[in-house]
């Protein structure tokens, strides 16, 4: 099967279980709003079935679903030109997901390292749900027929088995019915780097705040986690090849790239030779230059909750109508009684 018989589509997701950070927006919600404009049909979710795999409290996670919904739009997603709503109120999500859990090998599921360290030594009193996700996602994705993904560089193993569940399910029906689904990895920044330890991403989940720059954090917050990250005694290398075996350095740089539009060599090319204490005050100035506005407008928007509820229910209408019919093809290609529409 070749992607151009489908409709060029982007889906993407975001679960609203933790503050967004700078991670999600280099990483994934920048870069799906590079992708809204006339070359693809845009879809962004926040992922809400995806986030209580770990216990959520009820108030919070309605709470961020909104402030998600409203990152979103401060960011630069247009409502009327992309689809946006919350995953559990399009019920084909689940509803194809359990198509993909009979699709899905044990052994495929039981190789997701994603899994493995959000589980960790407790796996046995891990949800069912945490293991099963990735089956989820996939239903997210191949429910809308979506071509292209933009995701951070964590949730490539993720996309190579929506890409292996579309393959076996189209193989198992002898049909050419899901696409085999692009992921859309890259950047300077597919990878931001924890602020104390370059050795792990930067994640909503890690208990010290210091370690990543929140959405909402303001000028002051965010100049002081930039001071304080952790770097090396040396100068900043001309070339990216210098950066090889400075994680920390390599972290610092790429997102000044990312946030700057620009690539790493270029950047090294203007701050190559100087030292942290020269080049960190001149990231916080960048960073707080691009995220002011967008938290700045997030809080805004956090006090229209109407509004937002109003934008997240005509997208889950939007994309409806785009997964029912998908949905009852399934149905029918896998020998559902009753699905046939007429
Ligand atoms: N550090 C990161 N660098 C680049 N991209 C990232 N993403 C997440 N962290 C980074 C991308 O953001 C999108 C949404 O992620 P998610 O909310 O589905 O969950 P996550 O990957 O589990 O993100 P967190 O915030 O880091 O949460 P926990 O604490 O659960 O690990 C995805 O496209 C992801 O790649």
């Amino acid at each position: 099967m070749t992607e151009t018989q489908f409709t060029p589509r982007v889906f993407s997701g975001i679960q609203p279980s933790g503050n967004l950070h700078l991670g999600n927006y280099l990483g994934a919600l920048k870069r799906f709003v590079d992708m809204q404009g006339e070359d693809y049909e845009t879809i962004y979710c926040m992922v809400d079935l995806h986030a209580i795999t770990v216990w959520q409290d009820p108030a919070r996670l309605r709470e961020k679903t909104r402030e998600v919904c409203a990152g979103f739009i401060a960011a630069g997603l247009d409502p009327e030109q992309s689809i946006l709503f919350n995953q559990s109120q399009v019920a084909e999500h689940t509803q194809l997901a359990w198509i993909f859990n009979c699709i899905a090998r044990m052994g495929w599921m039981q190789r997701m390292t994603q899994f493995k360290d959000k589980a960790g030594k407790n796996a046995q009193n891990a949800s069912l749900g945490l293991f099963a996700y990735p089956a989820l996602m996939a239903a997210d994705i191949l429910t809308y027929h979506a071509t292209h993904v933009p995701v951070g560089e964590d949730q490539k193993q993720h996309l190579e088995l929506t890409r292996d569940i579309a393959i076996k399910f189209n193989h198992d029906y002898g049909v050419d019915f899901f696409p085999v689904t692009e992921p859309v990895i890259g950047g300077p920044a597919p990878r931001v780097m924890n602020l104390r330890d370059g050795s792990r991403k930067m994640s909503s989940s890690d208990p010290s705040d210091m370690t990543r720059i929140n959405m909402t954090d303001d000028a002051d917050a965010i100049a002081k986690k930039i001071r304080k990250a952790k770097t090396d005694p040396d100068a900043l290398p001309s070339e990216t090849n210098g950066l090889s075996e400075r994680p920390e350095a390599r972290n610092l740089v790429n997102i000044y790239a990312a946030l700057s539009d620009l690539t790493a060599e270029q950047v090294l090319t203007e701050v190559g030779g100087k030292q942290f204490g020269e080049f960190k005050p001149m990231l916080a100035e960048l960073a707080v230059s691009k995220l002011a506005p967008i938290s700045t407008e997030m809080a805004r928007l956090m006090g229209e909750e109407a509004e937002i509820d109003r934008i997240l229910a005509k997208g889950a209408e939007k994309a409806r109508t785009i997964a029912a019919p998908i949905l009852q093809q399934t149905y029918e290609i896998v020998g559902m009684v009753g699905a046939k529409q007429g």
